[in-house]
């Protein structure tokens, strides 16, 4: 993935044409799009070979499994045409390298995940932070997935991890673009502020726009 707007579209709709449309629409704004099960469950595989030939796919299946099955599926991701998968940290090192080995068949990436933005993620997984990173790091992942609506925990993620950050939680959750980069966030992840707003290539300018801004302000 290229760096050159620090913004990820965040596709969860349901329908494959106005996926597609929007996604082309805006294109110029974003990095990559990133989709998951509701976008996938409803239109099929073959949406992220469609989508691939308009940007990056991230594939966000957010692997949980026993390593042959994360390979398996993360295989049938990159064969369809994505450039990096999503796994969970917390199921062990084989697990999350089973991924990154497959990733690297491909020249494909893979990015963790450490921690969650949602209400109750802390449950569990704050107090596992650490460990999680080291997991990661051990695996070789190409990045991680931080909360991009707690920006303190993207400044102890990256304390504990050297690499780059790809931030969910803004806008519908919360969070704000601008702080979760100054937090060292390196990309934002960002969907309903986008696909949900009464004009949404308007909306990822804007978004796109206002980190930039502050990328030349720095
Ligand atoms: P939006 N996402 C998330 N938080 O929101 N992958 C996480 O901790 C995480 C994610 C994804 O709120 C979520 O699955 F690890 O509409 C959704 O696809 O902007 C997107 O980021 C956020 O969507």
């Amino acid at each position: 993935m290229q760096k050159q707007n620090g913004l990820i579209f965040a596709a969860d709709l349901k329908e494959r044409r106005k996926t597609l449309n929007l996604t082309r629409k805006i294109s110029d704004y974003i990095d990559a799009v990133k989709v998951n099960y509701p976008l996938v469950l409803s239109t099929g595989a073959e949406i992220i070979s469609d989508l691939s030939d308009i940007t990056d796919v991230i594939a966000d299946f957010k692997l949980a499994d026993v390593p042959h099955i994360n390979s398996r599926i993360s295989k049938i991701a990159f064969n369809k045409g994505a450039s990096a998968v999503i796994c969970h940290a917390f199921t062990g090192e084989e697990s999350l390298k089973s991924c990154t080995k497959t990733a690297s068949e491909f020249d494909g990436e893979v990015y963790s995940v450490v921690n969650m933005s949602h209400p109750g993620s802390e449950d569990v997984m704050d107090s596992s932070l650490p460990k999680l990173c080291e997991i990661s790091k051990k695996a070789d992942i190409d990045g991680v997935i931080a909360p991009g609506n707690q920006p303190d925990k993207i400044e102890m993620i990256k304390n504990k991890i050297d690499t780059k950050i790809l931030s969910p939680g803004i806008g519908a959750q919360g969070g704000k673009g601008k702080k979760a980069i100054s937090a060292g966030a390196d990309y934002i992840i960002v969907g309903r502020s986008i696909y949900d707003s009464t004009d949404p290539v308007k909306s990822a300018k804007k978004i796109r726009d206002n980190i930039k801004m502050y990328y030349s302000n720095e």
